[in-house]
């Protein structure tokens, strides 16, 4: 469900029914006799006398009443695209101003959208713009299409997934600078894939942080298949190289939805990108129609509480905490309770990435999720760790500490806007068979997307 109860999904160029009645309509008058034409003559006049009477406000009623119609006509010829929705709807805005929020009440109401729902949509958007300091469209038109996009399920379509695979080749452009030119590079000059590619492109591979194991496993696979499928043009072994990359990535287990609140646990070493990227999922899950509730049982470091109350706010999500230093275990089990007394889908409890000592830290967290499963069988019901891309290879020591000591379900990997050492995805993930679910492609909302194996391949290496 998305964030709107209820929506007309797209426009009909042209509604049937109302064809029908209009046609049932020139039909009747035909068949009129004398008198009722007359009759009907009269009416008419009638009507224009009273419409010479109309007064300036009415006038102004029917000066908004045009441009409506004229919008809509545009929105019902148009192709049924979001991006092209938004370019007719943001016509001549420029600010967050009345133009703006005129025009979006117009379109959920096209859309059916309940009138509070509506509402509520654009009072957080405004929040949100306030909070950032946005003003002009530039800074905020790719964020509203992301939110519209979630808000009425149109994530899927092509159109979010075409944007998405751009954001996702600029993400990378650093990673490509040192991955994807050498690997050109190499094809160009080598005539044939004989040992010495091989030992070139495992040394590429090993350069770009995938990980010595997975690229012996990589180029292996590759070495039998170009075999196997006789293939001898750079093109064809480009392609089953993307195809054998997004395959050696272990996609994420189909899961049974547990009973409210799902709790995720979310872990990682400071400074990572946990707390802006539980921001940010929340984001998401509200925008999909979900309630969100954060818990700040990162409890050592003073600030950080007050760092999550600022993105709850920010989100418009609901928050939990104690007094700084108090028991992290104690804050989960409360904000948990909260969470089901008051009717919360999901509950994210943001953890410390560091205590004194690292045994502390994972006593800790065990005693989080102990107490959490006990007030919830079953919860914390997704257990995420947060990696910084750019540490590159120190992330794999942090997979394998955190998964040995607590368990790791899944794997979201940020800032990979920001290195040239985005093969860690496959080290990471293969070596540990733990799937990637999100990626971080930069610090604002819309720039923690789900990850797709598939495209991120084609992204990397087109
Ligand atoms: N460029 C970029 N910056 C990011 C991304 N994700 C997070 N950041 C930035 O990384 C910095 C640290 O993020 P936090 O969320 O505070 O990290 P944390 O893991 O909660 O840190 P501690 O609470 O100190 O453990 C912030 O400035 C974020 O804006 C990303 O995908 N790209
Ligand atoms: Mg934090």
């Amino acid at each position: 469900m998305g964030f709107f109860s209820k929506i007309k999904k797209l426009w009909k160029r042209k509604d049937k029914k109302e064809e029908v009645v209009l046609e049932e309509e020139i039909k009747e008058e035909v068949q009129d006799s004398e008198e009722q034409k007359i009759e009907k003559e009269i009416e008419k006049d009638l009507a224009i006398v009273k419409k010479e009477e109309i007064t300036e406000a009415t006038k102004l009623d029917k000066k908004e009443d045009e441009w409506k119609e004229r919008l809509k006509i545009a929105l019902q010829d148009a192709e049924p695209r979001l991006s092209v929705w938004l370019d007719i709807i943001l016509k001549d805005v420029k600010y967050a101003d009345n133009l703006l929020w005129e025009r979006l009440y117009f379109f959920f109401e096209n859309l059916e959208v309940p009138k509070e729902e509506a509402e509520d949509f654009i009072e957080r958007f405004k929040k949100w713009l306030k909070e950032m300091e946005y003003n002009s469209i530039i800074e905020f038109r790719s964020e509203l299409q992301y939110r519209l996009a979630l808000a009425l399920e149109l994530e899927d379509e092509e159109d979010e997934q075409s944007r998405l695979f751009i954001k996702l080749s600029e993400g990378l452009s650093k990673t490509k600078e040192q991955f994807t030119k050498r690997i050109d590079a190499l094809l160009n000059k080598s005539s044939s894939f004989d040992e010495e590619f091989w030992e070139q492109l495992e040394e590429i591979l090993i350069m770009a942080d995938v990980g010595f194991n997975t690229t012996l496993r990589l180029v292996d696979i590759l070495r039998t298949k170009v075999r196997e499928k006789n293939i001898q043009t750079p093109e064809g072994l480009k392609d089953l190289f993307k195809q054998e990359m997004a395959n050696i990535l272990p996609k994420p287990k189909k899961r049974i939805k547990p009973v409210p609140p799902e709790v995720i646990l979310m872990l990682g070493v400071n400074g990572v990108g946990k707390t802006t990227t539980i921001a940010k999922l929340a984001n998401r899950y509200q925008m999909q129609g979900h309630k969100v509730l954060l818990a700040a049982a990162d409890t050592f470091r003073a600030a950080a509480i007050e760092q999550l109350e600022i993105w709850a706010n920010r989100v418009g999500c609901g928050f939990y905490a104690k007094d700084s230093g108090s028991d992290p275990a104690a804050v989960a089990y409360e904000a948990l309770n909260k969470a089901k007394k008051e009717g919360y889908d999901i509950m994210f409890v943001d953890t410390a990435g560091r205590l004194h000592t690292k045994v502390n830290l994972m006593e800790e967290l065990k005693k989080i999720k102990r107490v959490l499963n006990k007030l919830h069988p079953g919860a914390p019901h997704r257990t995420i760790l947060v990696l910084d891309a750019t540490t590159g290879q120190n992330a794999i020591s942090q997979v394998k500490m955190f998964n040995e000591d607590i368990g790791v379900d899944e794997i979201i990997l940020t800032k990979l806007d920001g290195t040239a050492k985005g093969g860690v995805i496959f080290g990471i993930s293969v070596e540990f068979d733990i799937p990637i679910t999100y990626v971080g492609l930069g610090e604002k909302m819309e720039d923690l997307r789900p990850f797709d194996p598939q495209k991120f391949a084609e992204a990397l290496l087109e």
